[in-house]
């Protein structure tokens, strides 16, 4: 076993091998040898195995940096031909946990910096205004895939609650144990989508149903599926995958 001392060699090491300095920094602000692990789902044992991932993640950073950090760029979005099929399922349990929600007696829970603090039913939630988008997903456990989800866009959704707009974040709660955390800038991007529905069809339980907060500017684990509650706050409130170590911002 190593112990941290040597981890934290391994990864300065690894870092040295990254060819641009502003890289450097980034993964440097980001990510500690036990965050690569958790990132990449491997066990970083070694310098080599540490450079490898450094420079998985690297690339992909270089694709994806430009519009997860700034609000007003766009994700690309691709053509329906594109859709992966299947597209993965994921998350923190097996298939056989997957949530089963009750859709007639189901009710979104708003609180928070808002001022209608009604809850929504899902016919309610249906009569917004639907739009839909094909868009790549990106798991940091290193597969990515298209697919098309449709709902309403959030930031109308906020509108339409009387969101304090100004607030810092935006907190979601899961029907499994599962929570997350957004920047407003984020909850506002033009291609946050609160949405109901996979390739058309009503979101099955295994992407989420009722509802998954769709982000094509942000990494797979900052989507959150079958939410159940929301709440604006200025009050930093964590995630399930952030809280055991990944960067906040979801971007790394
Ligand atoms: N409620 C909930 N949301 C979640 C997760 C989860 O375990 N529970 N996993 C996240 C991760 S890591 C990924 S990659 C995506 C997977 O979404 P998919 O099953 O539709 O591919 O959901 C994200 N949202
Ligand atoms: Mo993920």
């Amino acid at each position: 076993m190593k112990n941290n001392l040597d981890k934290s060699i391994i990864i300065q090491e690894a870092l040295k091998e990254l060819p641009s300095p502003a890289r450097r920094l980034f993964l440097k602000r980001t990510l500690t040898l036990g965050g690569l692990s958790l990132l990449t789902g491997c066990t970083v044992s070694d310098e080599e195995s540490a450079e490898r991932m450094l420079m998985k993640i690297s690339r992909f950073n270089d694709d994806v940096q430009a519009w997860l950090f700034d609000p007003n760029k766009l994700a690309p979005t691709y053509p329906e031909s594109m859709i992966t099929k299947p597209f993965p399922f994921n998350a923190y349990y097996e298939r056989d946990k997957i949530p089963q929600v009750n859709g007639d007696e189901y009710l979104l829970e708003v609180s928070g910096l808002v001022a209608d603090k009604h809850s929504w039913s899902l016919g309610e939630l249906y009569q917004l205004p639907q739009t839909s988008q094909v868009t790549r997903h990106i798991c940091v456990e290193g597969w990515s895939a298209i697919g098309k989800w449709g709902g309403v866009t959030f930031s109308t959704f906020l509108k339409r609650i009387g969101a304090d707009l100004s607030a810092k974040y935006v907190g979601f709660k899961c029907a499994d144990d599962y929570y997350v955390s957004i920047d407003m800038p984020t909850a506002l991007h033009a291609q946050t989508l609160l949405t109901f529905t996979y390739d058309g069809k009503t979101l099955p339980p295994e992407y989420g149903f009722p509802m998954k907060l769709r982000m094509p500017t942000k990494l797979g684990y900052k989507n959150p599926k079958h939410i159940v509650a929301m709440f604006v706050t200025n009050t930093y409130p964590g995630g399930y995958w952030e809280d055991k170590g990944y960067n906040w911002f979801g971007g790394s």
